[in-house]
C-alpha cells in the first residue's frame, strides 16, 4: 500500500475531528453568551433564589471581599454561593451556570429577591440602603460627611480595567500589585484551565496574562519587563492614594475615615489593606513611621468582628499558599524582592499628600 493511501484516512480523520472541535466551540460559545451589564439593581431580571439576600462571590476577589464585609458590618444574612475564578481553581464564572447571573462573567453579585445588584461599589450602597431596621447606619445622615463617604467610597472601587487608571483610585492600582500573587497562585493551575478563557472569556487579556505568568514562573518575575512596569506605576499609584488616606485621617481624628462614625467607605477601604497583606506589600506602604495614622487605621479594621466573618473565616487555601509561595520566593532571592517591591520608601523624604 503507499503512502498517500495509508494517509488518506487519517487526514480524514484530523479534518473530521477539527470540524467537531469547531462545531462543539460554536455550540459551547452561544450556550456561554457574555456581555457587558449596566451597574445597580436590575429590575427586569429576575432569577431564582432561596433567600431574601444571596451573595455570589470568591474567595480572593476585592469586590467579593467588599461585599462580603458589607453584609457582615449590616448584620444581614445571605445565601453564600462561592464562584471559582481561574486564580482559585478553574473559570467558573465563564461556565452557563454563573453566566445566567451575571453575563458578564464577573463577581460578585448581589442578588435581592431575586434581582441582580452588579458591580460592588453599587451592591454596598444598596445593601445599605434596604438592610433591616435595626442594622447599623452605615451611611451618615449629615450631607457633608456622606458626601465625603461617597469620595471615598470611589478613590477605592475597582471600576475600569483592571490594569489601567490606578490615579483614580487605590480599587483600581490593586489589580497590578497583584500580579506577583496571581503568579505564584497560577503555578498550581493546569495550562488546560487557562485555555477554557482563551476559548470564552469576555476578556481575552485576562487569561493571556494568565498563561504568560503561569509560563514565565514567579522566580523569573523580577525580570519580566512588562510585569516590573505595572508593578512600578501600581506602587506609586497606591502611595499617592494612602498618603491622601493619611492625610485624611490626621484630618478626621479617626478612629475612621470620616471621624467617628464608622461608615461604607471604612468598608471600601478595608479590602485594599486586606490585598496589601494578601500581596506581601503591607511593609511597602504601611508600619512603624510609614504613614502612622493608615497604619493605626488598618489595625483598627483588623479587630472589628466583619473583618473575622467576612475575611479571615472565608479565606481560600490557594490564596495562603500563594502569599507563602510568594513571601518565600522574596527571601530566597533579594534580587527578586526588589524587584517586586521597588526602593524602599523612605518616610523622611516623603513629601506629603498629594491631594
Ligand atoms: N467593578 C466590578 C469588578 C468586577 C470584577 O472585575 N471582578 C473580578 C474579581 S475582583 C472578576 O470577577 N474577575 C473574573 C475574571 O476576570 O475572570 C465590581 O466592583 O464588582
Amino acid at each position: 500500500m503507499s503512502l498517500s493511501l495509508f494517509l488518506a484516512p487519517v487526514g480524514w480523520v484530523g479534518l473530521a475531528g477539527a470540524v467537531g472541535c469547531v462545531a462543539w466551540w460554536l455550540v459551547e460559545k452561544s450556550r456561554r453568551r457574555t456581555h457587558a451589564v449596566a451597574p445597580g439593581y436590575q429590575g427586569d431580571v429576575l432569577l431564582p433564589f432561596e433567600q431574601e439576600f444571596e451573595l455570589y462571590h470568591n474567595a480572593l476577589s476585592l469586590c467579593s471581599m467588599k461585599a462580603r464585609v458589607c453584609l457582615a458590618e449590616l448584620r444581614i444574612p445571605y445565601a453564600s454561593h462561592p464562584v471559582d475564578l481561574i486564580e482559585t481553581r478553574c473559570y467558573e464564572n465563564i461556565r452557563p451556570a454563573f453566566l445566567r447571573v451575571n453575563p458578564a462573567g464577573t463577581v460578585p453579585v448581589l442578588v435581592h429577591r431575586g434581582h441582580p445588584v452588579y458591580e460592588s461599589h453599587e451592591q454596598i450602597r444598596y445593601a445599605a440602603r434596604h438592610a433591616p431596621a435595626g442594622s447599623p447606619a452605615l451611611v451618615p445622615t449629615d450631607a457633608s460627611l456622606r458626601a465625603s463617604m461617597e469620595e471615598w467610597i470611589d478613590r477605592s472601587s475597582l471600576t475600569d480595567d483592571p490594569l489601567e487608571h490606578g490615579e483614580q483610585s487605590a480599587g483600581n492600582a490593586v489589580p497590578g500589585l497583584t500580579v506577583p500573587l496571581f503568579a505564584a497562585m497560577i503555578d498550581r493551575i493546569a495550562v488546560w484551565k487557562i485555555v477554557e478563557g482563551l476559548l470564552f472569556h469576555i476578556d481575552r487579556r485576562r487569561p493571556l496574562v494568565f498563561l504568560a505568568l503561569k509560563f514565565r514562573g514567579l522566580e523569573k518575575l523580577g525580570a519580566f519587563t512588562p510585569v516590573l512596569k505595572v508593578l512600578g506605576r501600581s506602587r506609586r499609584q497606591m502611595r499617592t492614594h494612602l498618603d491622601a488616606l493619611e492625610a485624611q485621617l490626621e484630618k478626621s481624628g479617626g478612629p475612621w475615615i470620616l471621624g467617628e462614625p464608622f461608615s461604607l467607605a471604612d468598608v471600601s477601604w478595608l479590602v485594599v489593606f486586606e490585598r496589601l497583606a494578601q500581596v506581601d506589600n503591607l511593609h511597602v506602604f504601611v508600619g512603624g513611621e510609614l504613614r502612622p495614622a493608615c497604619t493605626a487605621y488598618w489595625q483598627r479594621l483588623q479587630a472589628r468582628p466583619s473583618y473575622r466573618e467576612a475575611i479571615l473565616d472565608q479565606s481560600h487555601p490557594t490564596v495562603r499558599y500563594g502569599t507563602k509561595r510568594l513571601q518565600d520566593a522574596k527571601a530566597a532571592d533579594p534580587r527578586l524582592r526588589e524587584a517586586l517591591e521597588g526602593k524602599a520608601e523612605d518616610p523622611g523624604l516623603r513629601l506629603g499628600p498629594a491631594s
